[in-house]
């Protein structure tokens, strides 16, 4: 099982012209609404400062963006930028979880990323456009990779989240507040010497299907290079692993995944189904966006059988 990679790509390059998006465009979310692929993707320009921009498209190839971003830092605690959206729609309400690179550290003990602190945001929309910051999942700890399921799991709002090495699940009532009590270990790293055997964390939002939720998760072992694999998750208590196959279903091979900003990574924030198709839409080496995909029938056989 592999994900074949769109011919065109990439499909979407930095912006020359633009200050904010001159440098690298890269992890992208993607929603399909109203006939539509939104996308809002991480940008880097001029400051090195990561914002978020968006672009609209028919067929998820042609994009036509915006000049401004639509998410860009506000105070201490996203002041280093604002990474790796992933966007879901749950009852008629857009979502963006994201997250934000801080100067401040705002927990116990020692700041966890060069220069302060990361945050697991999650944001509201009505818009896609216009955002709303609710706040973060957890505070002062090394926590990012989260997104948050389409829908109410047994009447609460759930989130994977990585609490590093393991992706955990939390649950909310009102999406602010993620009690500690909820918080639920699911999945780490694998032992062994294989792909994902150092560290793992989630793609895009959960994709339920009757056999369970299929997540695309990525990995990395002591070569660092990011790889793609999946796992299945039992649909009433996304906590229970039904089956996790070993062997990746996607990798660096293209020149522009292979050398980039950051070397030999694809890495994923956005699966949507269209029409029975996954588009795995990705960051090529942290510089460009590429564009993989799949009938959803094939990653669910391979989830089940692989
Ligand atoms: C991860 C994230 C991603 C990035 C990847 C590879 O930690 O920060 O944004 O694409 O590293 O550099």
């Amino acid at each position: 099982m592999k994900l074949s990679r769109h011919p065109a790509s990439p499909i979407f390059l930095p912006d020359l012209q633009s200050p904010w998006q001159c440098y690298n465009v890269f992890n992208p979310a993607v929603i399909y609404h109203n006939g539509l692929f939104h996308m809002l993707y991480r940008a880097q320009g001029l400051d090195w400062i990561s914002r978020i921009g968006y672009a609209v498209s028919q067929d998820g190839l042609h994009w036509n963006r915006l000049q401004q971003p639509i998410l860009e830092p506000r105070d201490a605690a996203d002041s280093r930028g604002v990474e790796d959206p992933r966007v879901v729609e749950i009852e008629g309400t857009f979502y963006m979880t994201f997250t934000a690179y801080g100067r401040e550290f705002s927990g116990e003990g020692k700041p966890t990323h060069l220069g302060g602190g990361i945050l697991p945001m999650v944001a509201r929309s009505h818009n896609l456009i216009t955002w709303e910051t609710l706040g973060p999942i957890v505070r002062g700890e090394d926590n990012k990779d989260h997104v948050l399921f389409p829908r109410r799991i047994n009447g609460r709002y759930a989130a994977l989240h990585r609490r590093w090495p393991q992706v955990w699940l939390a649950y909310s009532e009102d999406l602010l507040t993620w009690p500690e009590k909820w918080m639920k270990p699911i999945y780490g790293p694998r032992a062994g010497q294989g792909w994902d055997s150092l560290s793992v964390g989630s793609n895009g939002v959960p994709i339920e299907t009757e056999h369970g939720w299929l997540l695309i998760n990525h990995g990395y072992n002591q070569e660092r290079v990011y790889r793609m694999g999946v796992v299945l998750l039992d649909l009433e208590d996304p906590t229970r692993v039904i089956r996790r196959p070993r062997e990746p279903i996607f990798w660096p091979e293209e020149l522009w995944e292979l050398r980039g900003d950051v070397p030999n990574v694809v890495f994923s924030c956005a699966n949507p189904v269209v029409n029975g198709v996954v588009y795995v839409f990705y960051g090529g080496a942290d510089h460009v966006i590429g564009l993989a995909t799949c009938p959803l029938t094939d990653l669910i056989e391979y989830a089940l059988h692989g």
